[in-house]
């Protein structure tokens, strides 16, 4: 089935980033915004912004050539939504942290009634042959919302977080009908075959669905579901790292380092991503390693998320704490083992940052995809690249495997150890390695990532090769 010229893409996620003067939008924004310029339409969302009571006013906006339309909620909402159901029920359980997630019905009944507003404020703005894809685990529930407001067009459903195992999820009270809810999409994507063989596990055993081939059917209900990993936007991130931006930082970083080699790690501020662990696996490094303890340092740029939600604040004390330890314990008057920086850079900024660096340490406990991960490869310097040290649970290893050095990120023995080799690989096994990788952050790139799952959902057939 080709397109029809008619149809228009809208995008629905809980945030939506507009393209600004400067290009300052992320991967993902600037793929989605691409996806929108090629089929019209527009990317509907929440604004970030409360109000005092819920109106459904849609605040609509123009921005080269994207049109966003966004929606104000109410505190209320916001709380139960979004710090509530999302970031302290799906976001740790999803991750396999079911020691963190906090199950209130207020938050469930919050988050169901945000979709139902979504559901209500977006659907006139929806035509008959519009195609219509729902990004993420803050609405799960807003296709089966749409399909009883009478919304009959093709809907997709792309997921960037793991899917966890089907008796983790069991923990969740409202599993099954989350789960239900999703075939009221047409297709669903994962980022990796582990975490759509953990959904199938799930709707199959518990729910009953039957396999055929690419699709679940369940109650009549057809679901396609495909692995499709996201990618970065490669040429630009390249282009990003060649700036002048790019190489005024990349050699304040190298006079800074004074002959040190640069260890980086770049995450946002969360539990799921491992610094705590990762922390202690240098520190373990320093420990068994004297002679090489001036050698390098480690520096950590993690800015704050989530702030309002306990959890965030636990973790940022403890990196706190322990970054002041490890510092306390190794430190010397010309040399500091840990920078650790609480602030977000601009991404030219953080191009020239990642090439500085002879190791790119990305050890999350669990991650849908992990980008920094391909930024760090593409930012390389062909001839002289440094390493990947990667978590063998985030996403990008199923497709970085074969270049960066896989650790199990709770083992502090794996990521010290792997920290040495880095550091002594030759270069030719560091060029061969970077190669590998790098050839599938190219090929596999934000924009495969998008044509992918769209063709999917305008039923067109995958191409072979
Ligand atoms: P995140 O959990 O946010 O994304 P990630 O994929 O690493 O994780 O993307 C983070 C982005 O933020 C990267 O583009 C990175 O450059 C940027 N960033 C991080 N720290 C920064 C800093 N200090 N300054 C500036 N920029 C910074 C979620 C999922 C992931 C999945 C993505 C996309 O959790 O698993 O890969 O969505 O699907």
């Amino acid at each position: 089935m080709e397109r029809d010229p008619l149809s228009r893409l809208i995008i629905i996620s809980n945030r939506v980033s507009a393209p600004k003067e400067g290009g300052a939008q992320g991967g993902l924004a600037v793929a989605l915004s691409a996806a929108l310029r090629e089929y019209k339409g527009l990317w509907f969302g929440w604004s970030g912004e409360t109000t005092e009571q819920f109106t459904g006013h849609i605040n609509f906006q123009r921005h080269q050539g994207v049109t966003t339309a966004t929606v104000d909620l109410e505190e209320q909402d916001v709380e139960e939504y979004y710090n509530g159901y999302a970031n302290r029920t799906l976001w740790p359980l999803f991750h396999y942290r079911i020691d963190l997630a906090e199950y209130e019905r207020g938050f469930a009944g919050g988050y169901e009634r945000v979709n139902d507003r979504f559901a209500d404020t977006v659907r006139p703005l929806i035509e008959a042959d519009d195609i219509v894809w729902v990004q993420d685990y803050h609405m799960f529930p807003l296709g089966s919302a749409l399909r009883k407001r009478g919304c009959e067009n093709r809907m997709g459903f792309f997921l960037h977080i793991p899917w966890p195992p089907r008796r983790l999820l069991a923990v969740l009270p409202e599993a099954a009908e989350l789960v239900r809810h999703l075939f009221d999409y047409d297709v669903i994507g994962f980022h990796t075959s582990e975490w759509l063989e953990s959904f199938c596990d799930y709707a199959v055993d518990e729910l009953g669905a039957d396999r055929d081939g690419d699709a679940l059917v369940l109650d009549g209900r057809r679901l396609l579901v495909m692995a499709d990993p996201i990618g970065i936007d490669a040429k630009e991130f390249i282009a990003a790292s060649h700036s002048p931006v790019a190489r005024l930082i990349y050699r304040r970083m190298r006079d800074s380092a004074v002959g040190r080699d640069l260890i980086v790690g770049v995450d946002r501020l969360d539990y799921s991503k491992g610094l705590e662990e990762r922390f202690l696996g240098y520190e373990r490094f320093l420990q068994e390693h004297p002679e090489e303890r001036k050698e390098v340092f480690l520096l950590q740029i993690a800015p704050p998320s989530r702030g309002s939600v306990e959890s965030y604040q636990k973790i940022r004390a403890t990196l706190e704490g322990l970054s002041g330890r490890i510092n306390g314990a190794y430190a010397d008057m010309d040399w500091v083992p840990i920078r650790y920086v609480n602030q977000g850079y601009p991404r030219e900024q953080l191009a020239g940052i990642y090439r500085a660096a002879r190791i790119g340490l990305v050890t999350p406990l669990r991650d849908g995809m992990n980008l920094v991960a391909k930024e760090y490869v593409a930012a390389q310097n062909p001839e002289d690249p440094g390493v990947l040290v990667l978590s063998r649970f985030a996403g990008a290893a199923a497709q970085m495997g074969e270049g960066a050095l896989l650790i199990n990120p709770y083992s502090a023995e794996e990521i010290s150890d792997a920290i040495l080799k880095a550091l002594k690989m030759p270069r030719g096994e560091r060029i061969e390695r970077w190669r590998r990788m790098m050839d599938n952050v190219e090929r596999e790139d934000v924009l495969w990532w998008r044509k992918r799952f769209t063709d999917a959902l305008i039923g067109k057939v995958e191409e072979p090769g």
